[in-house]
């Protein structure tokens, strides 16, 4: 896990067994940001600002100066806040808990506190606790309930991180006057008022002195023993891993962690921001993060009135009717025997079960798996109205399997071939070789090729503020780097070899195969990642073959190479 997100150390085996239990198998959750942000959903003196709308305050997004940023309150009166509603949203999605912002980094407080009047019921026309209903409706329906709260930032608390330097009679304030005086009073009053809490979700540690975290953490552990902390808590006091934002990870992670993402591309309410993932982006990606072996914390931003845009709540309905009729795909569902995700889509497993979510379905009537080393027992092709299909295929030894499958997708979202192996069976796959794919694109990421000579690093940047993009790259090349990848080639013949990459003026590439076929070309570069057409590669035979890439010309130490995509010619 990154530094900036927190890494935590525990025992994860314990974990499983005991309180981490209903984290573990729920493996689907819903997040809320909800603030006086969502007040001004992006706009600040009739301008607007792009980003994360949580951060509008910042001066490097609107600039808002403390005391204007508190009159916001005085018009923030979200009277169509219906607790029940979302609750329900949130169970027709399928998602088993709601983890929402009690106190984000602007300090203000969506709870009834004492400790502070810049809070939602001594500072605004509203005067109700929502979290208070919120907490209600949960546990009404079932659902699992916790708060976020940023213990670490309060941009407008003297003393908070990136907030005022001084208290109201110009006294300088300290961390510690901050910490006394509010967070560790505040934690106090949402594991308190609230009844049993799965979840307290703090963010953004920093630089936060170790000794305020312990005393912290250790407070939530008395007050809420059965609440999963994450790792962004800070010095791998959480429960579990919480990686980047808006990242779902490319490589298999072991035990517990989870991956928050939104649902559009800011957190809290934007009224621009209408770039909502559609219900089938949702289940890949949390099907995705099931496979990798994590879970999946999606977020909702409710606006000024404290309702949830209806597209993204539609879509997250339509999500829901599917995992409804596969749920099996999800809950308690583990990972992908593969340690990354396939062409076509992605793999979760149940007891003697194995499930191929088929997102991308193939147009010849054939479904490629690699690696397969335990004899199927039986394919069928899930159909919840009681229509399931048995499906043919052809397993031999040290071959990839090959199923025969309906030339139209069966499903509009995500179609599932279930897999049974025999009972008490491990299931052995090899995952060594990537797969070259005869009827798909097969993009080889850097991850999982062996560099030499060059440097192999996870980059993150951001588009609009606040709105991490990831790659994972091979920068700093020298004369003699390369990527190398070593692959299993299903069938023999051309193949467009593509090269992703990022860089200036013009590149010269070369990739080579083991078996002396080589092609070389030289392409444009931009700052931007784009896929280029090297040329035509040839595998004489198939079987396992490796392929490398190397840089022949051009400026090397901009050049940053993300994939090698390979797309059969005939295909
Ligand atoms: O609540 C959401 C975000 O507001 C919060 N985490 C998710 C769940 C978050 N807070 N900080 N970050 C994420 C990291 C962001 C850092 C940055 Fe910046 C903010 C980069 C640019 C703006 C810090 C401030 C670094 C430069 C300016």
């Amino acid at each position: 896990m990154e530094e900036m997100w927190g890494e935590t150390k525990v025992s994860v085996d314990a974990l499983k067994n005991g309180k981490g239990k209903f984290f573990d198998e729920s493996n689907f959750g819903m997040f809320i940001h909800w603030g006086l942000f969502s007040n001004l959903g992006g706009v600040w003196n009739n301008k607007t600002y792009y980003g994360i709308g949580e951060w509008i305050m910042n001066p490097r997004m609107a600039g808002i100066p403390v005391e204007d940023y508190k009159q916001i309150a005085k018009d923030f009166n979200p009277t169509e806040f219906d607790a029940k509603k979302i609750a329900q949203l949130a169970k027709d999605a399928g998602m088993k808990y709601i983890i929402i912002t009690s106190k984000h980094h602007e300090g203000f407080a969506m709870f009834d506190s004492k400790v502070s009047d810049f809070d939602i019921v001594d500072a605004t026309p509203f005067g109700r606790d929502p979290m208070h209903e919120l907490s209600n409706a949960c546990h009404e329906l079932g659902l699992g309930f916790g708060f976020y709260y940023s213990h670490n930032q309060d941009w407008t608390t003297p003393g908070g991180t990136r907030g005022p330097k001084l208290d109201k009679n110009g006294k300088t304030a300290s961390f510690k006057d901050y910490f006394y005086n509010k967070c560790k009073p505040q934690v106090k009053e949402i594991c308190t008022n609230y009844g049993d809490i799965d979840f307290v979700w703090f963010d953004t540690p920093g630089d936060m002195k170790k000794k305020y975290v312990v005393e912290l953490a250790a407070m939530v552990r008395e007050l809420q023993p059965k609440a999963m902390m994450c790792s962004r808590v800070g010095y791998g006091l959480g429960d579990y891993a919480s990686v980047g934002d808006m990242e779902v990870p490319t490589k298999r992670i072991q035990g517990l962690w989870e991956t928050c993402d939104t649902n559009n591309d800011s957190w809290s309410y934007a009224w621009y921001d209408n770039n909502f993932k559609s219900p089938k982006v949702i289940i890949s990606r949390l099907v995705e993060t099931v496979a990798r072996g994590g879970s999946y914390l999606f977020n909702v931003g409710p606006n000024n009135m404290g309702t949830v845009p209806e597209i993204g709540a539609e879509f997250l309905r339509e999500s829901g009717k599917w995992l409804q009729k596969y749920p099996q795909v999800v809950y308690d569902a583990g990972p992908s025997p593969w340690d990354y995700k396939l062409p076509w889509g992605d793999v979760t497993t149940k007891e003697n079960s194995m499930y191929l979510a088929v997102s991308e379905w193939p147009t010849d009537g054939k479904l490629y798996l690699p690696g397969l080393k335990t004899d199927i027992q039986s394919a069928k092709l899930l159909n919840p109205e009681g229509k399931s299909k048995s499906i043919t295929f052809k397993q031999e030894k040290d071959k990839w399997v090959v199923f025969d499958i309906p030339y139209r997708a069966p499903e509009k979202l995500i179609s599932i071939i279930e897999l049974k192996f025999k009972d008490g069976k491990t299931v052995v796959v090899n995952d060594d070789e990537l797969g070259v794919y005869p009827n798909s694109e097969t993009e080889l990421i850097t991850e999982f090729g062996e560099v030499t000579n060059a440097e192999q690093k996870n980059l993150r940047w951001m588009e609009k503020f606040g709105e991490w993009k990831h790659a994972n790259q091979v920068g700093n090349w020298e004369e003699n780097s390369s990527v190398k990848w070593n692959v299993d080639v299903q069938k023999a013949g051309y193949y467009y070899a593509n090269l992703c990459y990022a860089g200036t003026g013009r590149l010269v590439w070369k990739i080579a195969t083991n078996d002396g076929v080589t092609i070389q070309n030289q392409q444009a570069a931009t700052e931007k990642y784009v896929s280029y057409n090297m040329g035509l590669l040839e595998f004489k035979k198939p079987g396992k073959h490796t392929i490398s890439v190397s840089l022949v010309e051009g400026d090397k130490v901009s050049s940053s190479l993300k994939s090698l995509i390979l797309t059969p010619m005939d295909n």
